[in-house]
């Protein structure tokens, strides 16, 4: 019928708990249409025809907060227990963040904590960027861009679903370039060839098509003309979301409620910029975090720890921080030490100190529960204090991880977030710790839900499980029926990482009174107020290098921008070139650390030839000790002589480099505070500086040079595409004599045509 005359790209599949036969299909009320080159993966046989029976919208009625209505349906969807009476909150928050949920107002589902705290809308807006209308029957919305009309998300194009463990919603997308939704392996842009991404955290190496670490239900769009929006949809359940050539996009979860955010921009910094306002703004990371951090899997005594850190002093290469992994801990049990082997570890600690390094230690949450009674305090005590997740009957559920038997602490219990305290406290007083890594905390189980086994119900089994590796939200973790403090694991589990990052950044927080470092694998919205992150155990290839690129640009998009891939690879063998190219690149993450698995390094400087490029291809000679990094025109740079520590580059004066445009202009700023201190901002400690360049006829002209910036030396400045040699140079009012000009390269040091430059504090 007419209905059914869905072009082949816009088809919404109507099968996608099981696949259905025609009459299965049929008895839906769905189209069935074979399509002869369709296979698994393609466009849907079974689809929903144009108009879907769904719920029906009664009256927008005001509210404190925008409008409000109640949604119904008076047929049964072809899902067990469906949510029949619904209630729809449209909250214009600012001109470009419109807020639009769906609930249950019969009974109170589950929504997510943590994320939205600190959220507050301003009300009465006037003349916001976007537009809503609705489709009363079947109930849809339609998102415009106001200024010029722009369907940015149109939901009437597929069936609203919400029944208790399935919902689902679809939309029309303004267009194909759509980046998000993480953690997993890809390009910087998804693929919407009937593609679908599954976002359940999971301790899983990188490789295509797997549901990773994290969970980040956020996704940008390009719009083709410059502007961009974006859209979040705050649940934490199992989710998967399908992607169509149409452009279109189904999302489907198995709880909690639909609360979706959408951000206008209009330019892609100004929605990134409005999804960290609503999940909160990343914390400031202290300045040696910054610097270079060695660690591996497999340094096994205080004194193979030494030597390294004696072999890069001697090779002279800058080491900030180093590391150990597990190997520490006496018989692999977190908040011990090993007696023999790193016996001295507090002295080791104390050592490092005195070089003007860092120390960081790895902590798994999983603690062991079968040392004998009154041997083990962290698990004793926490025993005392009901800190531990309970199987569904009430017990303390054990899995297995690298101690043998483990309970998982409930870190959404607030005794819990005071007993972790404790013994980081306790354990601090002894190993005076920089940082905490956070590892296998998705929780990661080497044991499918528990060493019993998991119950048989409907939240282990869900009538629908989206498509995560192991086939089952229990495999790899815990058994989802687990009851926590806040809900059931099968509600919380991809908040597990970040609800420990909490209670370990509080805990580090209180023990040390400075900017606390916590390195997390598991993420969801929000970790990046906490924690930094790396991307888990990349493989050592070229193939995972290079997507090691837009896995640190994505992770600045999800409002974590201290993050890093292991450099060098962390699983397998690296090959000389391949460590040397992937430390060129790693001086480029936000987080630089050189980290790789059991039975393997330079961050600091850059010809300043000019290239005009108008987007051709270019090649450039690159030999194993060139780093070609290419400074964009326009921009100033500050940069600092290196040393063998941050504590010790810090003091170094340092150099602006200036890369004139075309127009012979550049700009730049520098933001400086003492690097570890908290609350610099808030309390107005810190300096900020603007730089302006500006050709002047040949004159160059400084407000400020060599003067000190709270301590700060400014050593020399180097200008890059400078066209005619200058006749003199002017510094503060003064000739400068001794700078120089060079024809061919077009660089002139301790040169330029006028810069501002301010203090604000
Ligand atoms: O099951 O602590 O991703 O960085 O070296 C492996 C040992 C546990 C996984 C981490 C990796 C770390 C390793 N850990």
């Amino acid at each position: 019928s007419d209905q059914c005359g869905i072009a082949v790209e816009s088809r919404i599949d109507c099968g996608r708990d099981r696949s259905l036969s025609r009459a299965d299909c049929e008895g839906r009320g769905c189209c069935y249409v074979p399509l002869p080159q369709s296979g698994l993966g393609g466009p849907p046989w079974c689809f929903y025809p144009v108009r879907y029976p769904g719920y029906k919208m009664g009256p927008l009625l005001p509210t404190e907060k925008g409008k409000r209505a109640t949604l119904a349906r008076s047929e049964p969807s072809y899902l067990p227990r469906d949510i029949p009476t619904l209630q729809l909150d449209v909250m214009p928050e600012t001109l470009g963040r419109l807020h639009l949920s769906l609930k249950d107002p019969a009974s109170p589902r589950y929504e997510v904590p943590f994320v939205t705290s600190q959220l507050r809308g301003h009300k009465d807006i006037q003349n916001p960027l976007y537009d809503v209308d609705f489709q009363p029957d079947p109930f849809g919305f339609i998102v415009r861009r106001k200024s010029n009309g722009r369907v940015l998300l149109n939901t009437t194009i597929g069936p609203l679903l919400f029944a208790d463990q399935y919902l689902q919603l679809s939309t029309s997308m303004a267009s194909s370039v759509i980046s998000g939704l993480g953690e997993h392996y890809t390009p910087i842009t998804l693929d919407l060839n009937w593609s679908s991404v599954s976002l359940w955290n999971r301790d899983m190496a990188p490789h295509r098509s797997a549901n990773l670490y994290g969970s980040h239900p956020f996704f940008l769009v390009q719009e083709g003309d410059g502007q961009a929006h974006g859209v979040f949809l705050l649940n934490s359940n199992a989710m998967e979301v399908f992607l169509q050539p149409a452009p279109a996009l189904t999302w489907v979860t198995v709880g909690g409620i639909l609360d979706f955010y959408i951000f206008l921009g209009p330019s892609p910094q100004s929605v990134v910029q409005q999804y960290h306002e609503v999940i909160g703004y990343p914390m400031m990371p202290s300045y040696w975090s910054l610097g270079f951090h060695l660690c591996r899997w497999g340094y096994t005594s205080t004194n193979i720890t030494r030597t390294v850190v004696q072999l890069m002093r001697q090779a002279k290469i800058p080491l900030d921080v180093q590391w150990n992994d597990l190997d520490y801990a006496d018989q692999r049990r977190v908040f011990t030490f090993d007696p023999q082997r790193f016996g001295d570890l507090p002295q080791m600690v104390e050592e490092f100190h005195q070089l003007g390094m860092k120390y960081v230690l790895i902590l798994d949450p999983g603690i062991s529960s079968a040392s004998p009674p009154g041997s083990y305090k962290p698990f004793d005590d926490g025993l005392k204090r009901g800190v531990f997740i309970k199987n569904s009957t009430g017990q303390i559920l054990i899995g297995k991880v690298w101690p043998g038997p483990t309970a998982f602490p409930d870190f959404t219990n607030p005794t819990t977030q005071d007993w972790w305290m404790d013994c980081i406290r306790v354990f601090h007083s002894k190993v005076p710790v920089d940082g905490l890594w956070i590892d296998m905390n998705e929780p990661s189980n080497f044991v499918q839900g528990s060493v019993d086994g998991c119950p048989d119900s409907d939240l282990e089994k869900p009538p629908y499980t989206p498509g995560v590796i192991g086939g089952q939200l229990n495999s790899g973790t815990l058994c989802v029926s687990a009851q926590q403090y806040l809900s059931n694991h099968y509600n919380l589990h991809n908040l597990y990482g970040l609800t420990e990052a909490i209670a370990t950044h509080r805990a580090l927080l209180k023990v040390k009174s400075t900017r606390p470092f916590v390195l997390s694998r598991s993420s969801f919205p929000g970790l990046g107020r906490f924690s930094a992150h790396w991307t888990g155990d990349v493989r050592s290839d070229w193939e995972q290098l290079r997507f090691s690129i837009p896995g640190v640009l994505l992770f600045g998009l999800y409002g974590i921008p201290l993050v890093g891939a292991d450099v060098c690879g962390f699983g397998g063998d690296t090959t000389e070139e391949l460590c040397v190219r992937w430390t060129q690149l790693g001086a480029f993450y936000p987080f630089m650390r050189n980290h790789n698995d059991r039975p393997n390094a330079v961050r600091y400087q850059s010809t300043g030839e000019a290239y005009c490029s108008k987007g051709q291809y270019i090649l450039f000679p690159a030999p194993l000790d060139t780093i070609n990094i290419h400074v964009r025109e326009g921009s100033i740079i500050p940069q600092q002589l290196p040393a063998l520590t941050t504590t010790a580059s810090r003091r170094n004066p340092f150099t602006l480099i200036v890369a004139l445009s075309v127009g012979n202009w550049a700009k730049g700023e520098l933001f400086w505070d003492d690097g570890e201190s908290l609350d610099t901002f808030e309390h107005g400690h810190y300096s900020y500086v603007l730089f302006f360049a500006q050709e002047v006829q040949n004159r160059v002209n400084f407000v400020k040079l060599n003067g000190s910036l709270d301590g700060l030396v400014l050593g020399e400045v180097r200008v890059f595409g400078v066209q005619a040699s200058p006749t003199a140079v002017w510094a503060n009012g003064q000739k400068v004599h001794d700078f120089s000009y060079s024809p061919d390269t077009k660089v002139c040091n301790k040169c330029l045509c006028f810069i501002l430059i301010f203090k604000m504090c």
